[in-house]
Protein backbone atom coordinates (compact mmCIF):
# COMPACT_ATOMS: atom_id res chain seq x y z
CA UNK A 1 0.00 0.00 0.00
CA UNK A 2 1.53 3.33 -0.92
CA UNK A 3 0.25 5.29 1.96
CA UNK A 4 1.70 8.83 0.46
CA UNK A 5 -0.90 8.08 -2.15
CA UNK A 6 -3.62 7.22 -0.09
CA UNK A 7 -3.71 10.34 2.15
CA UNK A 8 -3.43 12.61 -1.22
CA UNK A 9 -6.80 10.45 -2.00
CA UNK A 10 -7.91 11.08 1.07
CA UNK A 11 -7.78 14.58 1.16
CA UNK A 12 -9.39 14.56 -1.99
CA UNK A 13 -12.49 12.70 -1.00
CA UNK A 14 -12.79 14.60 2.13
CA UNK A 15 -12.97 17.96 -0.47
CA UNK A 16 -15.60 16.11 -2.95
CA UNK A 17 -17.66 15.47 0.43
CA UNK A 18 -18.10 18.75 1.31
CA UNK A 19 -14.94 18.56 4.39
CA UNK A 20 -13.44 22.12 4.44
CA UNK A 21 -10.21 21.17 6.08
CA UNK A 22 -8.12 17.67 6.72
CA UNK A 23 -5.40 17.44 8.90
CA UNK A 24 -3.52 14.77 10.11
CA UNK A 25 -1.37 14.24 13.07
CA UNK A 26 0.01 10.75 15.36
CA UNK A 27 -1.47 9.03 17.69
CA UNK A 28 1.13 9.66 20.16
CA UNK A 29 -0.10 10.65 23.92
CA UNK A 30 -1.71 14.59 24.43
CA UNK A 31 0.90 15.29 27.52
CA UNK A 32 0.87 18.87 28.12
CA UNK A 33 -3.51 18.40 27.64
CA UNK A 34 -3.71 15.75 30.14
CA UNK A 35 -1.92 18.42 32.74
CA UNK A 36 -3.64 21.35 31.34
CA UNK A 37 -7.11 19.40 31.80
CA UNK A 38 -5.85 18.48 35.39
CA UNK A 39 -5.48 21.83 36.46
CA UNK A 40 -8.73 22.88 35.14
CA UNK A 41 -10.19 20.09 37.04
CA UNK A 42 -8.24 20.85 40.05
CA UNK A 43 -9.30 24.70 39.68
CA UNK A 44 -13.54 23.57 38.88
CA UNK A 45 -12.89 25.19 35.61
CA UNK A 46 -14.54 22.46 33.84
CA UNK A 47 -18.67 22.47 32.86
CA UNK A 48 -18.93 18.74 33.74
CA UNK A 49 -19.51 18.09 29.99
CA UNK A 50 -15.81 16.71 29.20
CA UNK A 51 -15.08 12.92 29.37
CA UNK A 52 -14.09 12.83 33.10
CA UNK A 53 -11.17 10.22 32.28
CA UNK A 54 -8.52 12.21 30.93
CA UNK A 55 -6.57 8.65 30.45
CA UNK A 56 -8.73 8.05 27.40
CA UNK A 57 -9.12 12.07 26.93
CA UNK A 58 -5.30 12.30 26.04
CA UNK A 59 -4.37 8.69 24.71
CA UNK A 60 -5.54 7.79 21.75
CA UNK A 61 -4.19 4.11 22.28
CA UNK A 62 -6.90 3.16 24.55
CA UNK A 63 -9.83 4.24 22.35
CA UNK A 64 -8.19 2.12 19.56
CA UNK A 65 -5.95 -1.09 19.40
CA UNK A 66 -2.83 -0.35 17.60
CA UNK A 67 -3.80 3.45 16.88
CA UNK A 68 -1.37 5.23 14.53
CA UNK A 69 -2.76 8.19 13.39
CA UNK A 70 -5.61 10.47 13.62
CA UNK A 71 -7.89 12.60 10.96
CA UNK A 72 -8.92 15.78 11.71
CA UNK A 73 -11.87 17.38 9.57
CA UNK A 74 -13.48 20.65 10.17
CA UNK A 75 -16.59 21.92 8.61
CA UNK A 76 -17.22 25.69 8.75
CA UNK A 77 -20.69 26.64 9.65
CA UNK A 78 -22.16 30.82 8.68
CA UNK A 79 -21.74 33.40 10.83
CA UNK A 80 -24.00 35.54 8.97
CA UNK A 81 -27.98 35.15 8.70
CA UNK A 82 -30.26 36.45 5.77
CA UNK A 83 -33.33 37.90 6.59
CA UNK A 84 -33.17 37.90 9.92
CA UNK A 85 -36.77 39.30 11.64
CA UNK A 86 -36.43 42.65 13.85
CA UNK A 87 -37.78 42.32 17.27
CA UNK A 88 -39.74 45.17 18.61
CA UNK A 89 -42.14 45.55 21.35
CA UNK A 90 -44.78 42.80 21.99
CA UNK A 91 -42.79 40.72 19.62
CA UNK A 92 -39.33 40.30 21.53
CA UNK A 93 -36.56 37.73 20.11
CA UNK A 94 -34.16 35.46 21.30
CA UNK A 95 -30.88 34.68 19.84
CA UNK A 96 -29.31 30.72 19.57
CA UNK A 97 -26.05 30.59 18.71
CA UNK A 98 -24.11 29.89 15.24
CA UNK A 99 -23.34 26.57 16.49
CA UNK A 100 -26.98 25.72 16.58
CA UNK A 101 -28.00 26.97 13.08
CA UNK A 102 -28.97 24.66 10.71
CA UNK A 103 -29.11 20.80 11.18
CA UNK A 104 -26.99 19.50 14.21
CA UNK A 105 -23.39 19.25 13.27
CA UNK A 106 -23.16 16.33 15.38
CA UNK A 107 -25.40 14.19 12.37
CA UNK A 108 -23.54 16.20 9.82
CA UNK A 109 -19.67 15.71 11.07
CA UNK A 110 -20.21 11.94 12.01
CA UNK A 111 -21.86 11.39 8.11
CA UNK A 112 -18.72 12.58 6.77
CA UNK A 113 -16.94 10.54 8.78
CA UNK A 114 -18.77 7.79 8.07
CA UNK A 115 -18.46 8.17 4.25
CA UNK A 116 -14.38 8.57 4.93
CA UNK A 117 -14.55 5.63 6.95
CA UNK A 118 -16.17 3.54 4.01
CA UNK A 119 -13.59 5.00 1.55
CA UNK A 120 -10.63 4.23 3.56
CA UNK A 121 -11.92 0.38 4.19
CA UNK A 122 -12.17 -0.25 0.44
CA UNK A 123 -8.18 0.63 0.33
CA UNK A 124 -7.27 -0.69 2.86
CA UNK A 125 -9.94 -3.94 4.54
CA UNK A 126 -7.80 -4.70 7.31
CA UNK A 127 -7.99 -0.37 8.30
CA UNK A 128 -9.09 -0.02 11.88
CA UNK A 129 -10.69 3.32 12.90
CA UNK A 130 -13.06 4.58 15.11
CA UNK A 131 -14.53 8.66 14.55
CA UNK A 132 -15.75 11.00 17.06
CA UNK A 133 -17.62 14.47 17.03
CA UNK A 134 -17.74 16.48 20.63
CA UNK A 135 -19.00 13.69 22.59
CA UNK A 136 -16.17 11.22 22.54
CA UNK A 137 -13.29 11.38 24.38
CA UNK A 138 -10.68 13.28 22.65
CA UNK A 139 -10.54 17.11 22.90
CA UNK A 140 -11.57 17.82 19.22
CA UNK A 141 -9.66 21.07 19.82
CA UNK A 142 -6.39 19.69 20.81
CA UNK A 143 -6.38 17.06 18.03
CA UNK A 144 -7.18 19.83 15.32
CA UNK A 145 -4.49 21.98 16.56
CA UNK A 146 -1.66 19.21 16.34
CA UNK A 147 -3.05 18.52 12.95
CA UNK A 148 -2.45 22.03 11.75
CA UNK A 149 -5.66 22.80 10.90
CA UNK A 150 -5.97 25.85 12.78
CA UNK A 151 -4.66 27.99 15.78
CA UNK A 152 -5.35 27.63 19.56
CA UNK A 153 -6.52 30.71 19.91
CA UNK A 154 -7.13 33.24 23.37
CA UNK A 155 -10.89 32.89 23.12
CA UNK A 156 -9.93 29.11 23.08
CA UNK A 157 -11.35 28.23 19.85
CA UNK A 158 -9.61 26.61 16.70
CA UNK A 159 -8.91 29.48 14.37
CA UNK A 160 -8.05 29.00 10.72
CA UNK A 161 -7.45 31.48 8.69
CA UNK A 162 -9.75 30.08 5.89
CA UNK A 163 -12.82 30.47 8.10
CA UNK A 164 -11.90 32.32 11.54
CA UNK A 165 -13.47 30.29 14.14
CA UNK A 166 -16.68 29.19 12.74
CA UNK A 167 -15.68 25.53 12.42
CA UNK A 168 -16.79 22.53 13.78
CA UNK A 169 -14.19 20.02 14.48
CA UNK A 170 -14.32 15.66 14.49
CA UNK A 171 -11.65 13.39 13.93
CA UNK A 172 -10.85 9.54 12.89
CA UNK A 173 -8.32 7.37 14.98
CA UNK A 174 -6.94 4.75 12.54
CA UNK A 175 -4.36 1.83 12.34
CA UNK A 176 -2.87 3.39 9.22
CA UNK A 177 0.38 5.45 9.65
CA UNK A 178 -0.59 8.70 8.32
CA UNK A 179 2.09 11.08 7.89
CA UNK A 180 1.58 14.00 10.09
CA UNK A 181 1.02 17.93 9.21
CA UNK A 182 2.47 20.67 10.87
CA UNK A 183 1.08 22.84 13.76
CA UNK A 184 0.61 25.95 13.03
CA UNK A 185 1.92 29.31 14.36
CA UNK A 186 -0.35 31.03 16.96
CA UNK A 187 -1.73 34.23 15.47
CA UNK A 188 -3.40 36.27 18.21
CA UNK A 189 -0.31 38.22 18.64
CA UNK A 190 -0.84 40.98 21.25
CA UNK A 191 -4.47 41.22 20.48
CA UNK A 192 -6.80 41.32 23.33
CA UNK A 193 -10.12 42.18 22.04
CA UNK A 194 -12.12 38.60 23.33
CA UNK A 195 -10.82 38.70 26.86
CA UNK A 196 -12.10 42.29 26.92
CA UNK A 197 -15.57 41.98 25.31
CA UNK A 198 -16.29 38.41 27.48
CA UNK A 199 -19.82 39.80 29.57
CA UNK A 200 -18.52 37.64 32.86
CA UNK A 201 -15.03 37.42 32.57
CA UNK A 202 -15.00 33.88 31.91
CA UNK A 203 -11.33 34.04 30.05
CA UNK A 204 -9.11 34.05 32.75
CA UNK A 205 -6.05 34.53 30.28
CA UNK A 206 -5.80 33.50 26.80
CA UNK A 207 -6.78 30.39 26.35
CA UNK A 208 -7.88 29.43 30.00
CA UNK A 209 -11.77 29.34 30.37
CA UNK A 210 -13.83 29.17 33.41
CA UNK A 211 -16.71 26.95 32.23
CA UNK A 212 -18.38 27.47 34.78
CA UNK A 213 -18.65 31.40 34.46
CA UNK A 214 -19.14 30.75 30.56
CA UNK A 215 -22.57 32.21 29.14
CA UNK A 216 -22.29 29.29 26.76
CA UNK A 217 -22.38 27.19 29.88
CA UNK A 218 -24.80 28.76 31.72
CA UNK A 219 -27.75 28.61 29.06
CA UNK A 220 -27.32 25.02 28.70
CA UNK A 221 -27.22 24.47 32.56
CA UNK A 222 -30.57 23.30 34.19
CA UNK A 223 -30.10 24.79 37.87
CA UNK A 224 -31.67 28.12 38.19
CA UNK A 225 -29.03 30.66 36.69
CA UNK A 226 -26.87 32.86 39.80
CA UNK A 227 -28.05 35.95 39.90
CA UNK A 228 -24.64 37.34 39.35
CA UNK A 229 -25.24 36.33 35.90
CA UNK A 230 -29.01 36.95 35.28
CA UNK A 231 -28.66 40.38 33.44
CA UNK A 232 -25.44 39.69 31.26
CA UNK A 233 -27.77 36.75 29.75
CA UNK A 234 -29.23 39.45 27.17
CA UNK A 235 -31.60 37.46 24.82
CA UNK A 236 -29.05 34.92 24.33
CA UNK A 237 -31.59 31.65 24.73
CA UNK A 238 -28.94 29.25 23.58
CA UNK A 239 -24.73 29.68 23.73
CA UNK A 240 -22.77 32.41 23.29
CA UNK A 241 -20.76 33.84 20.17
CA UNK A 242 -19.24 37.59 21.86
CA UNK A 243 -15.50 36.32 21.71
CA UNK A 244 -16.08 35.01 18.25
CA UNK A 245 -17.84 37.91 16.86
CA UNK A 246 -15.43 40.37 18.37
CA UNK A 247 -12.50 38.25 16.40
CA UNK A 248 -10.96 40.24 14.29
CA UNK A 249 -9.69 36.94 12.69
CA UNK A 250 -13.84 36.36 11.91
CA UNK A 251 -13.77 39.30 9.62
CA UNK A 252 -16.06 38.98 6.92
CA UNK A 253 -15.79 34.99 7.64
CA UNK A 254 -19.33 34.45 6.45
CA UNK A 255 -19.05 30.82 5.68
CA UNK A 256 -21.94 30.53 3.42
CA UNK A 257 -21.02 27.33 1.71
CA UNK A 258 -22.72 24.64 3.67
CA UNK A 259 -26.48 23.98 3.09
CA UNK A 260 -27.17 22.23 6.36
CA UNK A 261 -26.01 25.09 8.13
CA UNK A 262 -28.15 27.32 6.68
CA UNK A 263 -30.25 29.23 9.67
CA UNK A 264 -33.74 29.33 9.77
CA UNK A 265 -34.89 32.93 10.79
CA UNK A 266 -37.72 32.56 12.62
CA UNK A 267 -35.91 29.47 14.64
CA UNK A 268 -32.20 30.94 15.54
CA UNK A 269 -34.33 34.24 16.48
CA UNK A 270 -37.39 32.96 18.16
CA UNK A 271 -40.44 34.69 19.43
CA UNK A 272 -39.76 34.57 23.22
CA UNK A 273 -43.71 34.76 24.52
CA UNK A 274 -44.31 31.52 22.52
CA UNK A 275 -41.72 30.18 23.55
CA UNK A 276 -42.73 29.91 26.71
CA UNK A 277 -45.71 27.92 25.93
CA UNK A 278 -44.27 25.21 24.47
CA UNK A 279 -44.89 21.71 25.16
CA UNK A 280 -42.33 18.58 25.36
CA UNK A 281 -44.03 17.36 22.25
CA UNK A 282 -43.81 21.10 20.65
CA UNK A 283 -40.47 21.84 21.21
CA UNK A 284 -38.94 18.44 20.00
CA UNK A 285 -41.19 18.97 17.08
CA UNK A 286 -39.96 22.60 16.23
CA UNK A 287 -36.60 22.28 17.64
CA UNK A 288 -35.10 18.67 17.79
CA UNK A 289 -33.04 19.27 14.74
CA UNK A 290 -31.08 21.90 16.15
CA UNK A 291 -28.02 20.96 18.27
CA UNK A 292 -29.54 23.74 20.77
CA UNK A 293 -32.29 21.48 21.69
CA UNK A 294 -29.78 18.74 23.42
CA UNK A 295 -30.33 20.03 26.50
CA UNK A 296 -34.87 19.93 26.33
CA UNK A 297 -36.65 22.94 26.71
CA UNK A 298 -36.72 23.87 30.06
CA UNK A 299 -32.79 25.47 30.05
CA UNK A 300 -34.42 27.71 26.90
CA UNK A 301 -37.60 28.66 28.77
CA UNK A 302 -35.95 29.97 31.52
CA UNK A 303 -33.44 31.54 29.25
CA UNK A 304 -36.39 33.06 27.42
CA UNK A 305 -37.85 34.05 30.67
CA UNK A 306 -34.16 36.42 31.33
CA UNK A 307 -34.37 37.90 27.79
CA UNK A 308 -37.83 38.91 28.38
CA UNK A 309 -36.61 41.03 31.77
CA UNK A 310 -33.79 42.02 29.63
CA UNK A 311 -35.99 44.02 27.50
CA UNK A 312 -37.92 44.81 30.23
CA UNK A 313 -41.09 43.11 28.72
CA UNK A 314 -44.26 44.86 30.10
CA UNK A 315 -46.33 43.03 27.59
CA UNK A 316 -44.85 39.87 29.12
CA UNK A 317 -45.86 40.32 32.65
CA UNK A 318 -49.22 38.36 32.49
CA UNK A 319 -47.84 35.44 31.03
CA UNK A 320 -44.80 35.38 33.69
CA UNK A 321 -47.59 36.03 36.48
CA UNK A 322 -49.42 32.76 35.08
CA UNK A 323 -45.89 31.01 34.90
CA UNK A 324 -45.40 32.25 38.75
CA UNK A 325 -48.54 31.01 39.91
CA UNK A 326 -49.29 27.83 37.90
CA UNK A 327 -45.96 26.39 36.54
CA UNK A 328 -45.08 22.89 38.16
CA UNK A 329 -41.48 23.83 38.28
CA UNK A 330 -39.51 25.65 40.86
CA UNK A 331 -36.95 26.81 38.41
CA UNK A 332 -39.09 28.85 36.22
CA UNK A 333 -41.58 30.04 38.70
CA UNK A 334 -38.69 31.22 40.77
CA UNK A 335 -37.00 32.92 37.25
CA UNK A 336 -40.62 34.42 36.69
CA UNK A 337 -40.55 36.29 39.94
CA UNK A 338 -37.00 37.65 39.33
CA UNK A 339 -38.19 38.85 35.94
CA UNK A 340 -41.45 40.17 37.44
CA UNK A 341 -39.36 41.91 39.84
CA UNK A 342 -37.09 43.56 36.76
CA UNK A 343 -39.93 45.15 34.75
CA UNK A 344 -41.60 46.32 37.96
CA UNK A 345 -44.91 46.89 36.70
CA UNK A 346 -48.50 46.97 39.71
CA UNK A 347 -49.73 44.10 38.10
CA UNK A 348 -46.32 42.35 38.92
CA UNK A 349 -45.99 43.65 42.13
CA UNK A 350 -49.13 42.03 42.39
CA UNK A 351 -48.80 38.52 41.19
CA UNK A 352 -45.71 38.21 42.93
CA UNK A 353 -48.11 39.35 46.20
CA UNK A 354 -50.24 36.47 45.53
CA UNK A 355 -47.83 33.80 44.55
CA UNK A 356 -46.18 34.43 47.85
CA UNK A 357 -49.11 33.53 50.13
CA UNK A 358 -49.57 30.38 47.98
CA UNK A 359 -45.92 29.04 47.12
CA UNK A 360 -44.68 26.43 48.85
CA UNK A 361 -40.98 26.12 47.88
CA UNK A 362 -38.41 27.84 49.83
CA UNK A 363 -35.95 28.90 47.19
CA UNK A 364 -39.16 29.97 45.09
CA UNK A 365 -40.42 31.65 47.77
CA UNK A 366 -36.96 33.79 48.22
CA UNK A 367 -37.14 34.76 44.74
CA UNK A 368 -40.33 36.42 45.27
CA UNK A 369 -39.50 38.37 48.44
CA UNK A 370 -36.41 39.58 46.55
CA UNK A 371 -38.58 41.01 43.89
CA UNK A 372 -41.44 42.01 46.01
CA UNK A 373 -38.65 44.25 47.90
CA UNK A 374 -37.58 45.70 44.97
CA UNK A 375 -40.77 46.93 44.04
CA UNK A 376 -41.94 47.86 47.62
CA UNK A 377 -43.63 51.45 47.56
CA UNK A 378 -43.75 51.81 44.10
CA UNK A 379 -46.71 53.12 42.27
CA UNK A 380 -48.63 53.04 38.93
CA UNK A 381 -46.69 55.79 37.32
CA UNK A 382 -42.83 55.02 38.83
CA UNK A 383 -43.37 51.29 37.34
CA UNK A 384 -44.53 51.58 34.48
C1 LIG B 1 -17.03 21.10 27.32
C2 LIG B 1 -17.15 21.92 26.05
C3 LIG B 1 -17.62 23.21 26.18
C4 LIG B 1 -17.76 23.91 27.53
C5 LIG B 1 -16.34 24.37 27.98
C6 LIG B 1 -15.54 25.07 26.85
C7 LIG B 1 -14.03 25.14 27.07
N1 LIG B 1 -13.42 26.16 26.51
O1 LIG B 1 -13.44 24.29 27.71
C8 LIG B 1 -18.74 25.07 27.19
C9 LIG B 1 -20.17 24.62 27.40
C10 LIG B 1 -18.51 26.37 27.95
C11 LIG B 1 -18.48 25.20 25.68
C12 LIG B 1 -18.70 26.37 24.99
C13 LIG B 1 -18.46 26.51 23.63
N2 LIG B 1 -18.16 25.54 22.75
CO1 LIG B 1 -17.70 23.73 23.32
N3 LIG B 1 -17.05 22.03 23.70
C14 LIG B 1 -16.79 21.36 24.81
C15 LIG B 1 -16.15 20.00 24.55
C16 LIG B 1 -17.21 18.90 24.70
C17 LIG B 1 -14.95 19.69 25.45
C18 LIG B 1 -13.99 20.87 25.61
C19 LIG B 1 -12.87 20.62 26.62
O2 LIG B 1 -12.40 19.54 26.77
N4 LIG B 1 -12.44 21.69 27.26
C20 LIG B 1 -11.33 21.66 28.19
C21 LIG B 1 -10.29 22.68 27.71
C22 LIG B 1 -9.18 22.74 28.76
O3 LIG B 1 -9.73 22.22 26.50
P1 LIG B 1 -10.04 22.75 25.01
O4 LIG B 1 -10.43 24.17 24.94
O5 LIG B 1 -10.97 21.79 24.34
O6 LIG B 1 -8.59 22.52 24.36
C23 LIG B 1 -7.59 23.52 24.32
C24 LIG B 1 -6.95 23.87 25.62
O7 LIG B 1 -6.82 22.70 26.39
C25 LIG B 1 -5.62 24.44 25.14
N5 LIG B 1 -4.47 24.11 25.95
C26 LIG B 1 -3.91 22.90 26.16
N6 LIG B 1 -2.82 23.04 26.93
C27 LIG B 1 -2.69 24.36 27.21
C28 LIG B 1 -1.75 25.05 27.95
C29 LIG B 1 -1.86 26.43 28.06
C30 LIG B 1 -0.87 27.16 28.87
C31 LIG B 1 -2.92 27.15 27.42
C32 LIG B 1 -3.05 28.62 27.52
C33 LIG B 1 -3.88 26.42 26.68
C34 LIG B 1 -3.73 25.06 26.57
O8 LIG B 1 -5.37 23.86 23.87
C35 LIG B 1 -6.43 23.00 23.50
C36 LIG B 1 -6.67 23.10 22.00
O9 LIG B 1 -7.05 24.40 21.64
C37 LIG B 1 -15.67 20.16 23.06
C38 LIG B 1 -15.72 18.88 22.21
C39 LIG B 1 -14.60 17.95 22.55
N7 LIG B 1 -14.89 16.68 22.76
O10 LIG B 1 -13.46 18.36 22.65
C40 LIG B 1 -16.62 21.26 22.49
C41 LIG B 1 -16.04 22.34 21.52
C42 LIG B 1 -14.71 22.79 22.10
N8 LIG B 1 -17.00 23.43 21.59
C43 LIG B 1 -17.12 24.05 20.49
C44 LIG B 1 -17.89 25.25 20.34
C45 LIG B 1 -18.23 25.68 18.93
C46 LIG B 1 -18.28 25.98 21.47
C47 LIG B 1 -18.88 27.40 21.51
C48 LIG B 1 -18.31 28.37 20.45
C49 LIG B 1 -20.42 27.27 21.35
C50 LIG B 1 -21.17 28.59 21.55
N9 LIG B 1 -21.21 29.48 20.55
O11 LIG B 1 -21.77 28.81 22.57
C51 LIG B 1 -18.54 27.85 22.94
C52 LIG B 1 -17.16 28.55 23.03
C53 LIG B 1 -16.75 28.89 24.44
C54 LIG B 1 -15.23 29.08 24.56
N10 LIG B 1 -14.77 30.33 24.58
O12 LIG B 1 -14.49 28.09 24.62
C55 LIG B 1 -16.30 23.42 19.38
C56 LIG B 1 -15.06 24.31 19.11
C57 LIG B 1 -14.74 24.55 17.65
C58 LIG B 1 -13.53 25.44 17.50
N11 LIG B 1 -13.42 26.02 16.32
O13 LIG B 1 -12.71 25.60 18.37
C59 LIG B 1 -15.97 22.03 19.97
C60 LIG B 1 -14.62 21.44 19.56
C61 LIG B 1 -17.11 21.07 19.51
C62 LIG B 1 -16.90 20.57 18.09
N12 LIG B 1 -16.65 19.30 17.92
O14 LIG B 1 -16.92 21.32 17.14
N13 LIG B 1 -17.98 24.07 25.17
S1 LIG C 1 -18.66 32.26 24.97
FE1 LIG C 1 -19.34 34.25 25.82
S2 LIG C 1 -19.20 34.03 28.05
FE2 LIG C 1 -18.06 32.30 27.13
S3 LIG C 1 -15.95 33.02 27.03
FE3 LIG C 1 -16.87 33.58 25.07
S4 LIG C 1 -17.66 35.68 25.40
FE4 LIG C 1 -17.23 34.82 27.41
S1 LIG D 1 -10.01 38.43 19.51
FE1 LIG D 1 -7.80 38.68 19.25
S2 LIG D 1 -6.90 37.54 20.98
FE2 LIG D 1 -9.03 36.90 20.82
S3 LIG D 1 -8.95 35.07 19.56
FE3 LIG D 1 -9.31 36.78 18.16
S4 LIG D 1 -7.26 37.41 17.48
FE4 LIG D 1 -6.99 36.09 19.27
Amino acid sequence: MNIAQLQRDVVAYASDIGIDKIGFTTAAPFLELKNRLKRQQELRYQSGFEEPDLDKRTTPALLLDRAESIISIAIAYPSKMQDAPKGKRGERRGMFCRASWGTDYHTVLREKLALLETFLLERVPDAKMRSMVDTGELADRAVAERAGIGWSAKNCSIITPEFGSYVYLGEMITNVPFAPDVPMEDQCGDCTLCLDACPTGALIQGGQLNAQRCIAFLTQSKQPMPDEFRKEIGNRVYGCDTCQTVCPKNKRKYNLEQPAFTPEPELVKPLLQPLLKLSNRQFKETFGHMSGSWRGKNPIQRNAILALAHFKETEAVPELAELLNSDPRPMIRGTAAWALGEIGTVAGREALRQALAAETDTEVKAEIVKASGKLDGTTEKEVD
